[in-house]
Parts: C-alpha cells; sequence; structure tokens
C-alpha cells in the first residue's frame, strides 16, 4: 500500500454559505467519497485558525479581504475570518465520508503564519509533520483533491513534489477561489513542477 489520497480542507467554511466560499466547492464531495475507495490511505487535512489568526483581514487595520500583504515570512492574501477553531465553519462538509480517513490533519493554528500546505506552513520551513506520517508509512504517490484548487491544494501538491512524492492533483475534484490570477498561477507551478494534472 503506498497510494494514499489527500483531501483538502473539505469544510463548511469553504463550501457555499461559509465565510471563504469557494464556487461549487460542495459538488466535489461525493466524487471525492467515492474515490475514497479506490485509496490505500485517506488524509483529510482541516484548516484550524485560532481566533484573530494574523491570515484574517480584520486583524490588519484598513485592510480589506483578498488584499496582499507583506509578512516576515513572504507574501500572504489576507482573508475573512475562517475556519476558526471549533466554530461551525471549521467542520468538515456533512457529506464527507469522514470514518474513512486514518489520519485528520490540522493546519494554521499557529497565530502568526498561515499554513496553506499540509507539509509546511507558509514560511516554508515549519513543518506539519505529515512528510514524516507518509514516510514512515511507506506512502509514495500522492492524489489531492479539495478546496482550494490554487491555495491548499495547490501548495500542498508542490511541496509534495518538492519532497520527492509522485504527485497527481484529481482536478474535475477540486475548485478554485481564483484571486488575482491564482488559479493560472497555480496550474503554471503545478504542471512546471512535474505534478500531473487528472
Ligand atoms: C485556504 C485560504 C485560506 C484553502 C485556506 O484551503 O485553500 N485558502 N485558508
Ligand atoms: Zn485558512
Amino acid at each position: 500500500m503506498t497510494h494514499a489520497l489527500v483531501v483538502i480542507d473539505m469544510q463548511n467554511d469553504f463550501c457555499p454559505g461559509g465565510a471563504l466560499a469557494v464556487t461549487d466547492g460542495d459538488t466535489v464531495v461525493a466524487g471525492i467519497n467515492a474515490r475514497m475507495a479506490q485509496a490505500g490511505a485517506v488524509i483529510l487535512t482541516q484548516d484550524w485558525h485560532p481566533a484573530g489568526h494574523s491570515s484574517f483581514a480584520s486583524q490588519h487595520k484598513g485592510r480589506a479581504p483578498m488584499a496582499s500583504v507583506t509578512m516576515p515570512y513572504g507574501p500572504q492574501v489576507l482573508w475573512p475570518d475562517h475556519c476558526v477553531q471549533g466554530s461551525k465553519g471549521a467542520e468538515f462538509h456533512a457529506g464527507l465520508d469522514t470514518d474513512r480517513a486514518d489520519l485528520i490533519l490540522r493546519k494554521g493554528v499557529n497565530r502568526d503564519i498561515d499554513s496553506y500546505s499540509a507539509f509546511f506552513e507558509n514560511d516554508q520551513t515549519t513543518p506539519t509533520g505529515l512528510d514524516g506520517y507518509l514516510r514512515t508509512r511507506g506512502i509514495t504517490d500522492l492524489d489531492f483533491a479539495g478546496l482550494a484548487t490554487d491555495f491548499c491544494v495547490a501548495w500542498s501538491a508542490l511541496d509534495a513534489a518538492r519532497l520527492g512524492y509522485k504527485v497527481r492533483v484529481l482536478t474535475s475534484l477540486c475548485r478554485g477561489i481564483d484571486v488575482n490570477g491564482s488559479m493560472v498561477q497555480a496550474l503554471d507551478n503545478l504542471r512546471a513542477a512535474g505534478v500531473e494534472l487528472v
């Protein structure tokens, strides 16, 4: 068993009606559940921010959501408050088959650093521990699905490729935010990194 399905941030706040809703975000749930049946291992990630997280526009006087700022660790898009620990918005979409998960990984828990990727926080050095988990289980091939294509899915898949995994992004089981050309940029970056877009 060397293949895993990694389902990124399939949470209420990224679905229609949520605080950072991705268009049609909920429409991939059924397909993701079906795909779990073929997966050797299933990993779910959960965006899980403390209240007052530094990626929230509400913490930056005079800044609106979707504005870009420079943080000590690099550029950062400011978001509406979302996926606050313990909130309804941070829960998985009710239709997602969470029973099938081997591991649920929470990320973005550090107030001062965002974490788009399931592997590293946005300083691109602080590890989440996922690489160690996968390596010690002998998992070498990763399929990614979930939300959002151009942020957490793309950053996770790019890190996975850099770490030496064989990576595919199941684009039909992903949906994107697309802010300031982020979708085209993300797909270009993924192709350039040798990630297979399925
Ligand atoms: C995400 C923005 C902020 C994502 C998470 O899951 O793509 N995007 N937090
Ligand atoms: Zn977030």
